[in-house]
């Protein structure tokens, strides 16, 4: 008993020990996610996306799929749709944690047209699947979606509350600082934590106090004013 809790503990401390954080910035110059991609990120390693001006997302998808949310084999993590004014001095920050870095991971942002004129992001991308095939994939997709008159306001926001409530497809999410009063409580992640007006943020707007681990039941609370946002924010940008 007291070895298998000690080796446990050794195990937690190591991995501890080895995990990073990649810091991404989102549409900080104009429709695009910086760096578009990641490399040599391991499982334990965390990403955080800090967003700026405009209305963005950060959505999982698929190779096959770069604009549309991943669904299968499970439902992929979703930021949900984070506006920030053009003056704001605070900036939102999202953060998932990779559980499985075995193969790449595909990401885009959910507003408008942004992914298919090019705002998508990758975690690993290899030689066969590369970020050029994705982004190339991305902006060809939207020539299907004119074609067949699809409307992407739903469809990018509708997978918020799907993807808050699954760690699966290797990644999980966690929702930091809400940009308004209606937005996403906040999380109380090591991630989001590095970023000080983040945290003064989460402090002020939050309702309630918030453990790391009720962040998905928060995020899928929001997902219903976020699902307002987002379609509203739709209909202007
Ligand atoms: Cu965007």
């Amino acid at each position: 008993m007291y070895f298998a809790t000690l080796a446990a503990s050794v195990l937690a401390s190591a991995s501890l020990a080895a995990a990073a954080n990649f810091s991404v910035l989102v549409g900080a110059n104009g429709l695009t996610f910086e760096p578009n991609n990641i490399t040599g990120a391991v499982a334990g390693d965390t990403v955080e996306f800090l967003f700026y001006p405009k209305n963005h997302t950060v959505t999982q998808s698929t190779f096959a799929a770069p604009c549309s949310p991943m669904s299968s084999p499970a439902a992929g993590v979703d930021s949900g749709f984070l506006p920030v004014q053009a003056d704001a001095t605070e900036r939102p920050a999202w953060s998932f944690t990779i559980q499985d870095a075995s193969a790449p991971l595909w990401f885009y942002c959910a507003q408008g047209q942004h992914c298919v004129e090019g705002m998508v992001f990758a975690v690993n991308p290899t030689e066969e699947k590369s970020m050029d095939m994705f982004v190339a994939a991305a902006k060809a997709s939207g020539d299907a979606a004119a074609a067949e008159g699809a409307s992407s306001a739903a469809g990018g926001a509708s997978p918020a509350a799907a993807g808050a409530s699954s760690a699966a497809g290797g990644a999980a999410g966690s929702s930091t600082v809400p940009p308004t009063a209606t937005a996403v409580g906040g999380a109380a992640s090591a991630a989001s934590a590095s970023t000080s007006s983040s945290a003064q943020a989460v402090g002020a707007a939050a309702a309630e106090s918030v453990q790391e681990n009720g962040a998905r039941q928060v995020l899928a609370r929001a997902a219903t004013p976020l699902l307002a946002v987002g379609l509203l924010a739709g209909l202007i940008l």
